[in-house]
């Protein structure tokens, strides 16, 4: 069987990667509708040797798709997504508008792959940083149970759009040249202040919330216990954007429900799917963004006891942002759904 595909968002930094997942996959495309905002289309992409004028996407642009995966933010979603429902499309959504709907199944598929069947339309695939982190912890969390997670993000620039990308790569120029930057885009571009994101740091992802925490946080926060299904799983997260292009890195401290021996939670990680475990202090060999980017698995390292609590656990986990984070997780999505259609 092949199926007519739509990519909503084909020329956004996520949408790029999904279609040459596609490919790379061997997805069984039967026809593949590219759209975009107004201001996209007419661009020209190449898929198998075959060029394709991307086109705008409205409501009618769906039917006869199959499925239609969605990485042009969470308004185009939420307009759009249920026109693709309605002309029979599953959706596969990357953007915030349907994960905390009840109706809505959120999925990474080496944890809670089964949720594909709830389905009533639209799939959500979770946040980037919420993602890698999850499809790390899953082998502990089912041998041990996780009571507690503190989570610290060193995040990419490309988490926040190709625009973002040219701005870090204009900023560090400018700075090396002249001294001096101006900011333009970051820490998100909607709002009035800005902040210089070379050679920094900057402590905050989306736009802040009324309790003090950003709105990444706060995913990272309510989508962990939405894809455990548990949420008795407690969560605090601080979310900074780093001079990074690909990969996003996390520090992450979990507290087990159980004492564990520490070379059984580093078998258990060495087998997990999806997952490859990069640690060898005597080697200096850890998780880089680095050598994550352009990579499908997460990677996880410098796994260490906690020596104020025999049930804690701090690692270093990273992983690219466009594939694991977004692209891939949503064309594994995909896959599993036509294995089982
Ligand atoms: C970032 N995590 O790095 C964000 C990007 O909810 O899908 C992804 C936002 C989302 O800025």
């Amino acid at each position: 069987t092949r199926w007519n595909v739509a990519v909503v968002g084909a020329t956004g930094a996520v949408g790029e990667q999904i279609i040459k997942l596609l490919e790379k996959r061997d997805f069984p495309v039967g026809k593949l509708k590219l759209l975009s905002s107004a201001r996209s289309a007419g661009t020209v992409v190449t898929f198998k040797g075959q060029e394709i004028v991307v086109e705008e996407a409205r409501p009618d642009s769906f039917e006869g798709i199959d499925i239609a995966l969605f990485s042009a933010g969470g308004d185009v979603s939420k307009e759009l997504a249920p026109h693709a429902v309605r002309h029979g499309a599953v959706c596969i959504d990357n953007t915030n508008a349907f994960r905390m709907d009840e109706n809505t199944p959120l999925v990474v598929p080496e944890v809670n792959a089964e949720k594909i069947w709830e389905h009533k339309g639209i799939i959500a695939n979770p946040n980037c940083s919420t993602i890698q982190m999850v499809a790390a912890l899953k082998p502990l969390y089912d041998k041990f149970g996780i009571d507690r997670i503190i989570v610290s993000t060193y995040q990419a620039v490309s988490g926040a759009g190709a625009r973002a990308i040219d701005e870090m790569r204009r900023q560090t120029k400018e700075i090396l040249e002249n001294g001096a930057t101006t900011p333009d885009i970051l820490p998100v571009g909607s709002l009035p202040v800005k902040h210089q994101i070379a050679f920094n740091a900057i402590p905050q992802i989306d736009k802040f919330q009324d309790n003090g925490y950003t709105l990444e946080e706060m995913k990272m926060v309510r989508e962990t216990k939405k894809i455990f299904g548990d949420d008795s799983v407690q969560v605090t997260a601080t979310c900074v954007r780093i001079p990074v292009v690909y990969g996003h890195s996390e520090s992450v401290y979990v507290e087990l429900k159980q004492d564990f021996d520490l070379e059984e939670v580093k078998q258990l990680l060495s087998e997990a799917p999806g997952v490859v475990l990069v640690d060898d202090p005597s080697q200096q060999a850890y998780p880089l963004a680095s050598e994550a980017a352009g990579k499908n698995e997460v990677f996880v390292g410098r796994i260490r006891r906690d020596l104020t609590n025999s049930r804690g656990l701090n690692l270093w986990i990273v992983s690219d942002n466009l594939l694991k984070g977004a692209a891939w997780n949503a064309v594994q999505i995909a896959e599993q759904f036509v294995a089982k259609s």
